[in-house]
């Protein structure tokens, strides 16, 4: 058990967390995080410095109750075919169960996607014995869709490898596009009903400016890094991501969940800490943003905190921006 939950505190301190997604099933909200581990080894571009090995879901069953941590919910020593870094997951419900998907390095060093099922929103989760076949990099996102049809998002670039996947192949020399080039999207699958597999291959999201052209690499303000996150409002369909070295949330809209996706503006301003990830959801009525910063370890960037903080739409459906040094 943990405190009651507070906006812009760190939802729990007896561990550190990041990559928060939140999802209501059975009336709660439940968030799955990744789970930050001290150590004393390297930091750098390929992020060696984001060792996790297990996930633990939270809850809250209202703002007046404390922050539940259900304890573990898979670890890494349990999924035979992944080697390292349990980074970013999500969960998803349908059939009559509950779906974590996470990514994690094979025993060849390449990120992919893996899947574990649960009778239960807070665990333990089972893992299947083989990623998704398909699937590559890293921040799986998974969005169920009013008809019950079921998108799953992902693709990070540098440590997450997005970039050395343009040929359809891992290319471990392959540098992402520069400049005035179009900058890579984030990839799309369609799932099969099993929820465990991939019906057709993952495809790249177009994201494009007001008049229609593609954001460009060379455009770091506005252009994918990693971490998607797509949520429905109003009939819209917002894809929202961090811009990496520019350490935005920004957002972009589409009619069609594939997109292309319009650019819309940014939803939080940087964190304290390199990473920004987030997830948007509804409960009891109102939006919140849930997203990690380094603050509860004064900066060092693999010992990060998950907030959050209520989210606020315009009547054009635009999202206002959240100033975080206002916070
Ligand atoms: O937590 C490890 C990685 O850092 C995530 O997968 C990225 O989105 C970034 O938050």
């Amino acid at each position: 058990m943990s405190a009651k939950p507070t906006p812009n505190q760190p939802l729990v301190r007896h561990m550190y967390t990041a990559d928060p997604s939140a999802h209501v099933f059975e009336g709660k909200l439940y968030i799955y995080p990744s789970h930050d581990l001290d150590h004393d080894g390297p930091s750098n571009d390929n992020g060696d410095q984001y060792k996790m090995e297990d996930y633990h879901v939270l809850s809250i069953e209202d703002f007046d109750s404390p922050v539940v941590d259900h304890g573990e919910a898979l670890h890494l020593k349990d999924i035979p075919w992944a080697s390292k870094q349990l980074w970013a997951p999500d969960a998803a419900y349908k059939n009559d169960t509950y779906y974590l998907y996470y990514p994690a390095r094979d025993h060849d060093g390449i990120f992919r996607l893996g899947v574990a099922t649960s009778q239960s929103p807070a665990g333990p989760f089972t893992p299947e014995p083989h990623w998704m076949e398909g699937s590559f990099s890293i921040d799986p996102a998974v969005f169920v869709d009013e008809d019950e049809q079921a998108y799953l998002y992902f693709g990070g670039l540098w440590g997450g490898q997005l970039e050395k996947w343009q040929t359809g192949s891992f290319e471990p020399d392959a540098a992402g596009p520069q400049g005035e080039e179009p900058a890579l999207g984030p990839q799309v699958a369609i799932l099969n009903d099993d929820m465990l597999s991939l019906r057709s291959a993952p495809k790249e999201i177009k994201i494009v400016d007001e008049n229609g052209a593609p954001i460009t690499a060379g455009d770091e303000d506005r252009r994918y890094f990693e971490g998607p996150w797509v949520h429905k409002y109003n009939g819209w369909y917002y894809l929202s991501y961090s811009t990496g070295t520019t350490h935005k949330l920004v957002y972009a809209v589409s009619r069609d969940p594939l997109g292309p996706y319009t650019f819309k503006g940014t939803i939080l301003t940087p964190v304290i800490g390199w990473t920004t990830h987030h997830s948007i959801v509804q409960f009891q009525e109102k939006w919140y943003l849930f997203y990690h910063d380094c603050s509860m370890s004064e900066g060092v960037n693999h010992k990060r905190s998950v907030k959050f903080t209520e989210l606020s739409y315009n009547e054009d459906g635009t999202i206002q921006t959240i100033v975080y040094s206002e916070l």
